[in-house]
């Protein structure tokens, strides 16, 4: 029964840990998944987890199973980030807001409700995206298609393709945009151009779906980071929209993610709610309770609050300080080229352009471990290590 099972591909992002763990060299350096680290290259837990832990173990916290549609208390906390507290989809209830498994579960929860209740609309997806984003659309059975993104001749976005491609896509598509923060490429649309991505989307009738998995992580503040929905739904569009608390408050493990339907009416948010909730039950039941505890506890108490924004604020600028080291680096190594692409790019991430045989000079001769796309994780890097990086980032590409 079980023989004719064919052996599946390791997965191209976490098939790279795997390999670095393989490799006895001193000088290796893990570059591949996109998971923040100290300057010691040590995981963290934020210190208003631990404060908050504390204080739910004080408090005497049972294992009861949570309502299918997940802590109530979370849930108004993780929609008051988005959207911003006083915001009148909160207060008018034209929002539909789920606790779901971290980003990745919210985003197959979405997939799920567009297969169920809009079946045959396909979802654009940037090239390049994240690669889940793929296997959470095929396997919900959502069709998806790209639009053009990246622009390998500036490194930057193209923004005439995307455009392009976003009007050419039927009426009434699902549109997959990054909140901010883009994976792979760490780039983000500007202001003028998400407000013409916004025009579009009305003139087309198109649903924007964003993924919203860096708020606060990528340039320190919550506000700025979420800067794209909230302005898509000023200017009236209705969007759905996953979250993550991995990054920003580094519960990778836990799985504390959020999935919100922003609508027009609090009658459709009502009925949108209770049928999301039935392909929850369907799913896994309800999700985990001890992560959500954490992070309504960091968002409910004022002084905690603070701390972590201080915290975000440490992790996001350590992030730029060894951007900003790697580039002076690579300026010291060849001035001729243009490095400024480094410096450019936004959150965890630095797309740099090396091919698929030069990232292989990377690995196998520097011991450097990353994606073959050419992403490097800024977050696994220390300013100890930049120099070398430095040099293995020259010497690849002359090769
Ligand atoms: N979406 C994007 C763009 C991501 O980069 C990630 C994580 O790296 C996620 C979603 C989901 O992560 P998680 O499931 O840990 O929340
Ligand atoms: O590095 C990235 O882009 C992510 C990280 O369950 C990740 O793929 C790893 C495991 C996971 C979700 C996201």
């Amino acid at each position: 029964r079980f023989t004719s099972v064919e052996q599946a591909p390791p997965d191209p992002i976490l098939g790279v840990s795997e390999a670095f763990k393989a490799d006895k060299s001193d000088l290796k350096l893990n570059l591949g998944v996109g998971a923040y680290r100290t300057e010691e290259l040590k995981p963290y837990v934020l210190d208003v987890v631990k404060k908050a832990e504390k204080a739910l173990l004080d408090k005497g916290e049972n294992k009861e199973y949570l309502p299918i549609e997940g802590l109530a208390s979370f849930r108004s906390a993780t929609a008051e980030l988005l959207l911003g507290p006083t915001h009148p989809a909160i207060k008018e209830k034209r929002i539909a807001t789920l606790q779901s498994l971290s980003g990745t579960g919210s985003l197959r929860l979405g997939a799920s409700f567009i297969a169920r209740f809009l079946p045959g609309t396909a979802v654009y997806l940037s090239n390049p995206t994240w690669g889940n984003h793929k296997n959470i659309l095929s396997d919900s059975g959502v069709e998806w298609k790209n639009y053009r993104y990246f622009d390998p001749e500036t490194v930057g976005l193209d923004f005439d393709g995307m455009m392009e491609d976003i009007k050419s896509a039927p009426d009434n598509s699902i549109i997959m945009l990054h909140g901010c923060a883009h994976n792979p490429t760490g780039i983000d649309p500007t202001e003028e151009q998400w407000a013409k991505i916004a025009d579009l989307c009305i003139e087309k009738n198109h649903l924007p779906f964003f993924d919203v998995a860096y708020q606060g992580f990528a340039s320190g503040s919550l506000d700025e980071d979420a800067y794209a929905p909230r302005y898509f739904l000023e200017r009236g569009l209705e969007i759905i929209a996953a979250q993550s608390y991995s990054k920003n408050l580094g519960l990778y493990g836990e799985r504390v993610g959020a999935l919100n339907f922003v609508l027009s009416d609090s009658n459709s948010a009502q009925r949108v709610m209770s049928q999301a909730k039935r392909l929850a039950r369907a799913l896994y039941s309800n999700p985990p309770v001890h992560g959500a505890r954490i992070a309504a506890e960091v968002v409910g108490q004022p002084d905690l609050f603070d701390e972590w924004r201080e915290e975000m604020q440490g992790m996001a600028g350590r992030i730029k300080t060894v951007r900003q080291k790697l580039y002076d680096e690579l300026v010291k190594l060849n001035g001729d080229k243009d490095w400024s692409f480094i410096t450019n790019q936004i959150g965890m991430f630095s797309f740099t352009g090396l091919s698929p045989a030069q990232v292989e000079n990377m690995t196998k001769k520097h011991h450097v471990y990353m994606t073959k796309d050419g992403r490097i994780s800024m977050a696994g890097l220390n300013n100890a290590k930049t120099e070398y990086l430095a040099k293995a980032i020259d010497d690849s590409f002359r090769n």
